[in-house]
């Protein structure tokens, strides 16, 4: 009853509030029956930055004299929520929030002994989701091993590929805690969050990053293309262009550049089709200058080295689709470039800087054809999200894979998951091995992430409620580490 009638006083946001802030404020905030002489902190700055996040922030000098901070959170008919900001910390991301609700957010000060001190209460307002979507937990997790870990996902629409995308991260409960959604720029393909908290992705013809209290970083995108031209008020301001056409995945490389897979162009002068084939840039993560690339132009020839039905498809409006390459890992220690090159059913190993193509793995599309995401695991072997597009025999089929090569370069699997019934996702998707030993996959076009035990057992599913949602991939996030980043002390 005291908080409501604290916050119903805050509602006296005029001079009735402000005369007498001292005694009153003290008097109304102090959870002790006994008087506090801390000094109530101002209230703090409250900004939502999307649907479900608000950032609160406040000055320095609110840590003067006292051990703890609390942000508090009251919302109708929910219970009143503390957050702990990190050590003397400046700022919150308040996550998890719903659309369109009106929040309010106070700013306490706390010393040892129970005396606390409350600012006036502020209310900020949700805005709407563009997001169009909730998430169906399909299977439950039981709360055991891996219950804090929370999943970033890249998010596109079927029937809107070259406008809708968004980056969300969720819960086991399918709660979705951090939201970032644009209408108008295209599917997100690969999305990660890096050490330092910030997120690098890729999303249609650009190379973004931004730290996840939506503050713009970086945005890497070809001179040439039209989405230049489109307004963007968060990232025009730190937007460069280049003469690169950036596409599906981009890695940190070391600690000053980006790794990127861009389109490049060839001519078949048998078909006299326009080839799009593919490169890979390593380029200056502040300037954008490029300081390493090859081109698989002269590595592979166009007549002799192709996927017949994908070189009829036209990708991305520039041209047939010749290799299609979606996925790059970087091998610091041997310096050694994994291109994951789908439409040639092959992972090619470039040494860096030379660029000599060392070595390919792949067996024409038996063990894995038009794959996706490569993971080169601590014992040599790799998985992949085998999406059996194209697949020798025609069997349409996905599964996640692990495989070793043998001597004469044979593949071998050593482990597979695979549904009966099947499922299909011809397109996209992905399969993580996480360090308990379970596997997360990505049925990205049925809109469904799981996580499975060695054995085979789902201990986790979950699905985008929309039918025709799809999830590129799926990035296993620990939640303790993600507050922090959040400027939140973990649970
Ligand atoms: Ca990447
Ligand atoms: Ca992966």
């Amino acid at each position: 009853m005291l908080r409501q009638a604290v916050h119903r006083g805050a509602g006296l946001t005029g001079a009735a509030w402000l005369i007498g802030m001292t005694s009153l404020s003290l008097a109304a905030c102090s959870d002790s029956s006994t008087s506090s002489n801390l000094s109530p902190p101002a209230a703090p700055t409250a900004t939502a930055l999307s649907a479900r996040n608000v950032s609160l922030s406040w000055e320095a000098s609110a840590w003067d004299g006292v051990d703890q901070l609390r942000v508090e959170r009251q919302q109708a008919g929910s219970e009143l929520v503390a957050l702990r900001p990190s050590p003397q910390g400046e700022r919150v991301l308040d996550l998890g929030l719903e659309p369109e609700q009106d929040v309010d957010y106070r700013l306490c000060r706390e010393q040892a002994g129970a005396q606390r001190a409350c600012s006036d209460w502020v209310t900020v307002t949700t805005p709407a989701s563009a997001l169009g979507t909730t998430v169906d937990v399909t299977v439950a997790h039981d709360g055991g091993q891996g219950a804090d870990d929370l999943f970033l996902i890249g998010v596109l629409e079927f029937d809107n590929q070259a406008g809708f995308g968004a980056i969300l991260v969720l819960d086991r409960a399918g709660q979705l805690l951090w939201e970032h959604v644009d209408t108008t720029r295209g599917y997100v393909n690969d999305a990660e969050l890096l050490d330092d908290g910030t997120l690098l992705f890729n999303q249609y013809a650009e190379v973004r990053s931004m730290s996840l209290f939506f503050e713009p970083i970086s945005r890497f995108i070809h001179a040439d293309h039209p989405l230049v031209a489109l307004p963007d008020s968060l990232f025009d301001p730190v937007t460069i262009e280049t003469e690169q056409f950036y596409h599906h995945d981009a890695d940190l490389f070391g600690s000053d550049a980006i790794l990127s897979v861009v389109f490049t162009a060839g001519h078949d002068d048998v078909t006299g089709w326009d080839i799009v084939g593919d490169g890979v840039v390593a380029f200056d993560r502040a300037t954008g200058e490029d300081s390493w690339f090859i081109d698989l132009f002269d590595y592979y020839d166009v007549q002799t080295d192709s996927c017949l039905p994908c070189l009829e498809e036209l990708t991305f409006g520039q041209g047939h689709d010749w290799t299609h390459s979606n996925a790059l890992w970087f091998d610091s220690e041997q310096s050694e470039i994994y291109l994951n090159i789908r439409n040639l059913d092959r992972i090619a190993v470039f040494d860096y800087p030379s660029g000599d193509l060392l070595r390919e793995i792949g067996d024409g599309g038996v063990t894995f054809s038009h794959a996706h995401d490569p993971q080169v695991l601590p014992d040599g072997s790799i998985l992949v999200f085998d999406n059996g597009l194209h697949r020798p025999g025609g069997e349409e089929y996905s599964r996640a894979v692990q495989f070793e090569e043998g001597t004469g370069g044979q593949l071998e699997v050593v482990w597979e998951y695979r549904e009966d019934p099947d499922f299909y996702s011809d397109v996209m998707g992905d399969a993580d091995r996480l360090a308990s030993g379970n596997t997360l996959i990505t049925d990205a076009v049925n809109g469904r992430m799981l996580e499975v035990e060695p054995g085979g057992g789902k201990v986790w599913e979950a699905r985008l409620a929309r039918p025709g949602m799809r999830i590129y991939k799926t990035q296993r996030v620990a939640g303790a580490t993600f507050r922090q980043w959040c400027g939140l002390e973990p649970l």
